[in-house]
Order: structure tokens, then sequence, then C-alpha cells
């Protein structure tokens, strides 16, 4: 069979295609999967997002597949949809397989006819879709694939859903990346890669999709594993390696351990980009700091979330940030800030801001924070994900104000306070934080200088997309600009000159199964 995968072209604010493009780690773990009589492709589009269109006619034209898989977050739902229906009139006859966080979690946004999808692959999909192209193939009944909805007809038939996998096991195979048909890969001009050495998390943060997606369980990866993992994307290319976990932090003991086996093979010559809580790195960071500065870690994504305690309530990021019998849980925070910084890493500074009971000062305290301790900032405002917690809560309050879910990047403020409007919560947001991400060009400069020196002007510019000279010089207010990156922030979602097929009235609804009247029965299997 031959199958072509593919990662959408939809990129956050905060990690601008310019400076990063990195590819998607599942797409490359399918492929590993698969049996390899199978002939299959990955093609991430964010490497081509300014040819998105041209690219799929091409990857249909040279690879003709007999199935195409889409990974899919749910700000990205509406352009996959419009692929889906350019892939199907230049062959209707394609199957078409949907995975990811949006597929898993809201699958009555994807089963209306129109749109054109076969198959729904719900949660961890190694298995499950190794398992549909068996089915595809005659191996096996779909009704026997578990993880799988699959069209029968005008009805969806939804199979019991597969068990978390035990990863310790070696039941799941290295990725495939040799199955990559596109090149481009980089953060900041070193080429990059994605590893996993862990899957899943046990706490339980209410704006978070992972307990949803797989519940509230922690499996690892051999470090032996690891290591080949690192070793065959660094003989790819790879200078800098994400590890893409959802919560490394959960074991420190291991992670302690991977950092001294990175160092024994020969692999600290990469630079390393992990995300972790704060309460671990403060509490161990006397040995873990050390260690990870040995190994190459560079950039260390902290969920801080936020610094106010009340805030932390609502997020359920509480436990997460505070060590045993800690009342302050800023110093969890600070300490944890503190460590990197003394082992010569930069903090990328995960915050939350636009809570129900946020007011302009309490948003301000967070910015402010930002401004002086994070090296870049990545700030976002709640999003009302399928599933989470946090939506439920939004939705109670009647907090949610744009049910457009392809503007839900984290960056967009689709929720507003009991206090502030979500306009303004992305003001002041925006505002602040395009002069913390210029002070990071002195560090990008001083590791990476060729690349700022060839890119630093269009950095800035986009940056400061929406602002002119007249603003620059308070000849104008900066809401004008502000209303201008918004305006450009929107045309920027069109990747795709196709339309899109079944256009919802409200997207959240649908990924709720509150419009059913449009959507097809869905009946158990078997
Ligand atoms: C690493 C990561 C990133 C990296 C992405 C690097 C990269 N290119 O891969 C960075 C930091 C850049 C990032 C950014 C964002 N992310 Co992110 N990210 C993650 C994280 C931590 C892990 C994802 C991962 O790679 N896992 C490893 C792979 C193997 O697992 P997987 O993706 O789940 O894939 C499995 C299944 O889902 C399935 N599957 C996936 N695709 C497909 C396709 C097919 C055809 C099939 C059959 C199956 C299938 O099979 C895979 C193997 O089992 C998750 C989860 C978390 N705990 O926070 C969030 C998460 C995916 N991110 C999320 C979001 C919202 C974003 C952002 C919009 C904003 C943000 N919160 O940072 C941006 C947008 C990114 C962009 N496109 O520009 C959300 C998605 C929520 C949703 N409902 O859509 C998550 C779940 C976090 C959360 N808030 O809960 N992210
Ligand atoms: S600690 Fe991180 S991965 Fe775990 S539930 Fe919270 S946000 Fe999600």
């Amino acid at each position: 069979m031959r199958i072509l995968l593919l990662s959408m072209p939809d990129s956050f604010e905060h990690t601008p295609v310019l400076a990063i493009r990195m590819p998607n780690g599942a797409l490359a773990s399918l492929a590993g999967n698969v049996d390899s009589r199978h002939q299959v492709s990955v093609a991430d589009l964010v490497l081509v997002q300014s040819s998105v269109r041209q690219t799929v006619a091409r990857l249909m034209r040279d690879l003709q597949p007999n199935l195409v898989g889409l990974s899919v977050m749910t700000f990205q739902r509406a352009t996959a949809r419009r692929i889906i229906a350019f892939i199907k009139s230049i062959d209707p006859s394609v199957r078409v397989v949907v995975g990811g966080y949006d597929p898993s979690l809201a699958p009555d946004a994807w089963t209306h006819p129109d749109i054109g999808v076969d198959f729904i692959v719900r949660s961890e999909a190694d298995l499950t879709f190794r398992d549909l192209v068996c089915a595809l193939e005659g191996e096996m009944p779909l009704s026997a694939v578990a993880g799988l909805w699959y069209r029968s007809g005008s009805i969806f038939q939804s199979n019991p859903p597969r068990p978390v996998t035990a990863i310790e096991e070696g039941a799941i195979k290295p990725p495939n990346r040799a199955a990559r048909v596109l090149s481009g890969y980089t953060l900041l001009g070193r080429p990059v890669d994605v590893v996993e050495t862990s899957r899943g998390c046990t706490y339980d943060c209410s704006f978070c999709s992972i307990i949803e997606m797989r519940g509230r369980n922690f499996h690892r990866f051999s470090i032996p594993r690891v290591i080949d993992d690192i070793r065959d994307a660094r003989d790819r290319g790879a200078r800098v390696i994400f590890f893409v976990d959802d919560n490394i932090t959960i074991d420190v003991p291991r992670f302690e351990a991977l950092c001294r086996a990175i160092v024994e093979a020969g692999l600290d010559d990469i630079d390393y980009i992990v995300q972790g809580m704060t309460a671990p790195i403060a509490t161990h960071g006397a040995t873990l700091g050390p260690l990870m500065r040995k190994a190459g870690f560079r950039y260390v994504f902290l969920g801080i979330e936020n610094i106010l305690e009340e805030d932390l309530g609502f997020l359920k990021a509480q436990s997460k940030n505070s060590r045993h019998g800690e009342a302050k849980r800023q110093n969890a925070t600070m300490d944890a800030i503190d460590v990197l910084h003394r082992n010569g890493m930069l903090v990328v500074g995960g915050l939350i801001v636009g809570n129900p009971d946020d007011t302009r000062e309490s948003i301000n305290a967070n910015l402010s924070f930002a401004r002086d301790y994070v090296d870049w900032p990545y700030i976002q405002h709640p999003t009302p994900y399928p599933g989470t917690p946090m939506t439920r809560e939004f939705r109670e309050r009647n907090l949610i104000v744009n049910r457009h879910v392809d503007e839900y990047d984290g960056t967009t403020a689709v929720t507003r306070t009991a206090h502030v409007d979500a306009e303004e919560i992305e003001f002041m947001r925006w505002r602040a934080e395009r002069w913390m991400k210029v002070r990071h060009m002195r560090s990008a400069f001083q590791h990476d200088p060729a690349f700022v020196l060839r890119n630093g002007r269009r950095m800035f510019a986009h940056t400061f997309r929406g602002s002119t000279w007249r603003s620059a010089v308070g000849l104008e207010s900066e809401r004008d600009a502000f209303s201008r990156y918004r305006v450009i922030r929107k045309q920027e979602r069109d990747y795709v000159d196709f339309p899109d097929p079944h256009p919802p009235s409200s997207d959240l609804d649908v990924q709720d199964g509150r419009t059913r009247v449009h959507v097809p029965v869905v009946k158990k299997a078997g």
C-alpha cells in the first residue's frame, strides 16, 4: 500500500516559521510501525507554508497514495478539512484517515460525509494505524481494530478504545525518519529533529488535553532506545533535538540517567530542548542542573502557567508548581529559573493570562514577571480545547466569546474574564511580548550569529508586523497597530486556497457533540 502522511502547515505566534520549523514526531512514529512492505511518505506542510496546494498536488501526483493520513490539532481543523477536500478533488478514491489531538478528542467534528474522512484514529495510534493498514489489506476486519472509528455507508462505527501502550516492553518500534519527503527543518538555522523519551503525565492541569487523551499515566522508553533514536536523528543531520515528552520531569532520577547516557554516548554536541515542571527542577536543581548543562540542554520550556495563587488554583496547576509543604509557589518558579540560569540554560516561560477572574492588575503582574525573568515569552490565553475541564468551566460561566476553533491558536484570546474583554487581554499580551522577543535576539546572536545577521531584519519585522514608523514614534496609537496585526494574523491562517466543504456554524459546539443534527449516527461496532 502507498501511504502519505501529512502534518498541517498552521503555525503558532511564538514559533514563527522563519526561525522554527520542526518535524511532527507522530508521523515518523506511525511510519516506523507499519510493515516495511508498505511505502510510507511523510510530509510536514509547515515546511512549505506558502505553497501548500502545489506541494500536496505534486505529492498526490508523484506518490499516488491509496491512503492519506492527516495529523490535526484543534486550531488546524479548518485547514485539514480544506486539504482533505483538495485531495479528494484530485483522487476521489483515496481513503482518508485523521488522527492526533483534534480527531481524538472531537471525533464528531470529523464524521459528516461532506468532510470526506473514512477513518478516525483516536489517541495513541502507532499500533492502531498499523492494524488499520492490515485491515485495509484484508488481514483483519476493521471492527477488530481497537481505537478506530470507520465509515460504513452513511454511518460511523466506533470500535472500543485501545488501552495505553506499555512502551517499556518495546511494543512500539522506533520512528522512521527516512520516510520524510520534504526538507528544511530548522531552529535558528540549525537542523532540528524531535525525539520522544516518555509518554504521558500523572498531573491533571485543567487546560491540558493530555488527560482526556490518554488518562493519567507515565510510560518510559528504555534509555538505550532513546540514545539510538538521538543517534539516528544526529546521523541524519540534526544538531538540535526537542524532546517532545509530555512531562519528562515526572521521573527526575531517570531524566538524570538520560543526561549521563547522552554524555557517555558522546551525543552532548547537540543542543537539547525540553519542557518541564518548575518544582522538580527547583527541588533537584543541585544535581539535575549541572547534568542538563553537561548533556547540552539549551532551552527549557517551564510550565509556570501563572504566578498568582488564585490563577494556579483555577488552572489546577498548584501541585506541579510547589514543593512539599511549601506555601509560596513562586519560590519553586524562581528557584527553577535560577537553577537553569546558573547552569547556562535559557528559560522559555509558559504563562497563561486571561483566566476567569483575572483583572488588568493580575494580567500585568504576570506580564511583568515574564519581562523580568524569562528569556523567551511563551504567554498564552486560556483556550477551550475539546474535552478539557477548563472548557467546561468557561462554558458554564459563559466566558467564551469566539467559537471559531481555527483561531484557537493560544495567542488569540477567545475567552474573556469576569473583568476584562478578550480583545483587551490579547492587546496587553501582544504589547508586552514584542519587546521581550527583541531582547532575546542578543542570546540568539551569540549562539547563531550568521543566522541572526542574515535574518535579524525579517525576524524583527515579523515580531512587529502591524506596526509602522508612525506607531513607532507615537504618532499613531498602538491599538491601530494591534488591529492591523490581527488582520494580518487572520490572513496568514489562509494556508490552502480551497473551500472547506462543511463549514459548521459553530465548531466549538460540534466538539462537544452538541450539533448532532448534522452528524451521522455513530454506532458501536460489535
Ligand atoms: C511537543 C509539543 C509541541 C511542540 C511541537 C513540535 C513538533 N513539531 O512536533 C511545540 C512546542 C512547537 C508545540 C506548539 C504548539 N502546541 Co503543542 N504540544 C506538544 C506536546 C507536548 C507533545 C506532542 C507530541 O509530539 N507528542 C508525541 C507524539 C508521538 O504523540 P502525539 O502527537 O499525541 O501523536 C500520537 C497520536 O496523537 C496519534 N496521531 C498524531 N497524528 C496522527 C495522524 C494520523 C494520521 C494518525 C492515524 C494518528 C496520529 O499517533 C501518535 C502516536 O501515537 C503536546 C502534549 C502535551 N502534553 O502538552 C502539546 C499539544 C499537542 N500542543 C498543543 C497546542 C495547542 C499547541 C500550540 C497551538 C500552542 C501551544 N500550546 O503551545 C502550538 C502550535 C504548534 C504549531 N503547529 O505551530 C495542544 C493541542 C490541543 C488540541 N486539542 O489541539 C497539546 C495537546 C497541549 C495542550 N494544550 O493540551 N507543541
Ligand atoms: S503537568 Fe504538563 S503535561 Fe501534565 S497535565 Fe499539566 S500541563 Fe499537561
